[in-house]
């Protein structure tokens, strides 16, 4: 039985009818399936029961949508190539209040909701924080009253599930769709053509009195969305998420002996197949592959016409689109919407210039993700232009006017203009049309956007400072904590005597007192204690591992990027194993070293770092004179639904980049939420969580980002000086290359070491000892298991600030200007 803490008696609206709901479960199972509850998979039971939970969610869907018509409400359209969702239903039964009455209902019929939960795959439509934090937006947006949507792709593929097969990561297609969507409907309706290549020709129009610019000789295909319905808390609030799936225009006609029609049916049903086909599966990096731009276009002009002709449907005055519509651009993927609103403008609507870019600037926001500079977007204008020819003719007079303003500003400071121009040496600069088209330019945590306005966006911030602001990131409590951690859930609303804290998080402050009351310290351990057997249990049946969930619970889930320098983890761990096969006497407090980490399929470096630590993890978790001591786990395909269960049961939260170069971060806030302790560099929103939680509550090492970016700035420093001077590391990078973890091969991890020993860009060797020193210190700190939970308690008290909910309402008071709407 779950131990949710969410009641059913608490439904804002219609009370939870058991009896019903179950006799919709068999109806499905009988109707969907032909079958008994006795003879349904489990796959049916869980379609069963999606279904039925989707009936309840359909009225308010309805009745959600009807009021923000009648208000004519001003709406926020999320554009993101990404959504990384996870499963639906748990959260959906949450979020309705009735997730305690259904588990109740499944165990009357003989079965645990768990189960039926597992059954549904992930949807995966994202790479790491940027698609996560797309989908915490959009579940707060509906939890908060706010009208908006998310838009994106209906990816066939979403992000590759991960095996381990001898160390090393193998990827697996995401066939998420294939049992199909109870949670979508698709809405063909509202299908738009979209055009791709050809050419622009241009007539004299006596009307309008000026020239109009005709797209000619393009390809086509058919974007048809699909809604997924985002179920706010109690309030009777359901928003949509708009995934677009790509059709081919023409139909195959059997009859047709036109060769013309049957090469053009091929060709375009190829293009619509091509367009919704996979996930880029890279984060933090920019792949300048023309189907990328493709995807990009096809669902931001997908968006744009259905929003305009949406607009013009009840509205005769295209100018008021700006009080109605706003278009939020999650980082540059979606920029094309600058210039594809011009063009719907301008071609479409008839508008001169200043009037379509009066408009289009007023209606556009975006945000800056990261500083990384192989993340930067920038199509090769050929490229661009053989695309999208009308869209880059736009793209060249919004450069040409901008240029003008900046030389009337900046009078002969050509590096003013090779800063900020969109078009320069051959490259579409996206985010530079992004920041000059847009109203709205902001950083993901205080310390990025600090960098964006003094360093990375200079010249734009002193040009136009008026536009930059900083919404540090957030995190939604319903999916972290209500239903990835029930038994704490339970326990804040207990201590708090409300379970408010559900849609106002910095209610956890009250939680602070707690820290100083040994039964509630007690409580708090035993908790946590229950969630890493959990953890366990997955593991033994994931990875076959036994590991000691009395040991401390040492965690680094994320995506593997050499900035986020999982490698120094393992070489430490490296060396604590030197350490204690030198010294089977030395102080150490059992460990369990967790990872889980997917690397883009085409990425050398982190598959190597990969392999390196299943490496380390085989020879340490089979060797029996350290294994009561330290094991090293890795977690196979990291991701949404196995997150919720790591992030509960973790003591330390490993957060380790290179100061400045993680600009927020957002599974740091998960770890403090669920109580564990941040090991961290400061960087992103760690600096925001210390400050939070006090720095005596957290372990912080390694150099400030103002020091790395002054080592950077004057071309790096020298590693080989600290691998001579330094015997420990020393010997751990030889081990690298002699074959201590690859059966005698010296040259698996080579590429590694002379990385390390080469360069190190991300100061690894630098950082170490005092990486070393702060898990020495950790080690010691879990020893006193009063100071440890103590500790623990006050990050879950203090990280109120972390919730999404906040972050949310600082977008719509600084940039969106929604007013909240309710229902009945
Ligand atoms: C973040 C990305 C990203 N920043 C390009 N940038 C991508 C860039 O497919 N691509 O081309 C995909 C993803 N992702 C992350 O955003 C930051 O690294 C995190 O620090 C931050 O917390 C997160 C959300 O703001």
């Amino acid at each position: 039985m779950s131990d949710i803490a969410a009641v059913g008696e608490k439904r804002v609206f219609e009370p939870f009818d058991k009896e019903a709901f179950k006799k919709e479960i068999l109806n499905n199972i009988k109707y969907l399936f032909r079958k008994t509850p006795e003879t349904a998979s489990q796959q049916e039971i869980f379609q069963a029961v999606a279904y039925a939970s989707k009936d309840m969610i359909i009225d308010e869907w309805l009745n959600a949508h009807k009021e923000y018509e009648k208000q004519d409400a001003k709406t926020v359209y999320y554009l993101s190539m990404e959504f990384l969702m996870g499963r639906a239903l748990g959260n959906n039964l949450i979020n309705l209040c009735c997730y305690k009455e259904v588990a109740e209902v499944l165990q009357e019929m003989g079965l645990d909701i768990n189960v039926v939960e597992d059954q549904e795959p992930d949807a995966a439509l994202g790479n790491g924080g940027l698609g996560r934090l797309a989908a915490c937006f959009i579940e707060s947006l509906s939890t908060l009253n706010y009208p908006a949507y998310g838009c994106t792709i209906r990816y066939k593929y979403g992000m590759f599930k991960q095996q381990i097969v001898n160390g090393e990561q193998v990827e697996i297609p995401d066939d998420w769709l294939k049992n199909g969507n109870p949670f979508e409907i698709k809405r063909p309706e509202y299908s738009q053509e979209i055009k791709f290549g050809g050419y622009v020709r241009i007539e004299y129009n006596e009307k309008l009195g000026r020239n109009i610019y005709i797209q000619d000789g393009y390809q086509s295909v058919m974007a048809v969305p699909y809604d997924l319905p985002v179920v706010g808390y109690n309030n009777g609030i359901v928003n949509s998420l708009r995934i677009w799936d790509a059709e081919p225009l023409v139909q195959f006609n059997l009859d047709s002996f036109d060769k013309g029609d049957y090469q053009k049916a091929v060709e375009q049903e190829n293009l619509a197949k091509s367009i919704v086909e996979v996930l880029y599966p890279n984060d933090n990096h920019y792949s300048g592959k023309e189907l990328r731009l493709k995807q990009q276009y096809f669902f931001v002009s997908a968006s744009l016409q259905q929003v305009i002709k949406k607009f013009k449907a009840t509205h005769d005055d295209i100018h008021q689109l700006p009080d109605k519509v706003v278009f939020q651009l999650n980082d540059t993927h979606p920029t094309v919407t600058v210039p594809e609103l011009m063009r719907i403008l301008i071609d479409e609507e008839n508008l001169e210039w200043d009037d379509a870019w009066d408009i289009t600037s007023r209606c556009c926001a975006y945000t800056n993700h990261t500083i990384m500079a192989e993340a930067l977007e920038k199509w090769p204008v050929d490229l661009f232009m053989r695309l999208l020819p009308r869209v880059y003719q736009i793209v060249e007079e919004i450069n040409r006017r901008f240029l003008i303003q900046v030389e009337e500003k900046y009078p002969n400071q050509y590096d003013k203009i090779r800063n900020m121009a969109i078009l320069y040496e051959g490259q579409v600069r996206m985010a530079n049309m992004a920041i000059i088209a847009g109203f709205s330019v902001n950083g993901v945590a205080r310390l990025h956007t600090q960098i964006l306005e003094e360093r990375e966006l200079h010249d734009f911030y002193e040009m136009m400072p008026e536009k930059f602001n900083n919404k540090t990131n957030g995190i939604t409590q319903r999916r972290f904590l209500l239903h990835a951690n029930p038994l704490l859930a339970q326990w804040v609303t207990d201590k708090l005597g409300t379970d408010e804290w559900i849609t106002n998080l910095p209610l956890l402050k009250g939680l602070a007192p707690l820290a100083d009351d040994s039964k509630a310290r007690k409580e708090f351990q035993e908790i946590k204690y229950q969630n890493k057997l959990r953890l366990a249990k997955y593991i033994k049946e994931h990875n076959g591992i036994d590991i000691n969930p009395d040991s401390i619970f040492d965690v680094q889930v994320k995506r593997l990027h050499e900035y986020k320098r999982q490698l120094m983890n393992i070489m430490h761990i490296m060396y604590l194993y030197n350490q204690l096969k030198d010294n089977p006497d030395m102080k150490f407090y059992p460990t369990t070293f967790i990872f889980g980490a997917k690397a883009a399929a085409g990425y050398k470096t982190a598959k190597q770092t990969i392999k390196l630590i299943n490496s380390v993890a085989d020879v340490i978790n089979n060797d029996s004179a350290v294994n009561d001591k330290m094991k090293v786990v890795f977690i196979e395909n990291y991701c949404v639904s196995n997150a919720e269960i790591i992030f509960a049961a973790s003591n330390v939260s490993e957060q380790i980049s290179t100061a400045s170069k993680e600009a927020s971060g957002t599974g740091n806030m998960k770890f403090m939420l669920n109580g564990a302790i941040t090991l961290g560099t400061m960087d992103g929103a760690n600096v925001e969580i210390v400050e939070e939680v006090g720095s005596e509550n957290a372990f912080i090492f390694g150099m400030s980002s103002d020091e790395v970016m002054g080592y950077e700035a004057n071309g790096g420093y020298n590693p080989r000086e600290i691998y001579e001077q330094d015997a420990d590391i020393h010997r751990v990078m030889d081990q690298m290359v002699d074959g201590t973890y690859s059966n005698g091969d010296t040259e698996t991890f080579r590429e590694l070491f002379n990385s390390l020993i080469n360069q190190d860009v991300y100061f690894i060797l630098k950082d170490f000892r005092s990486y070393a020193e702060a898990r020495e210190k950790i080690n010691e700190a879990y020893r006193d298991s009063k100071s440890w939970n103590r500790m623990a308690i006050l990050n879950t008290a203090c990280s109120g600030k972390f919730s999404s909910d906040r972050t949310i309402e600082e977008y719509v008071r600084d940039i969106w200007h929604l007013k909240k709407v309710f229902v009945r």
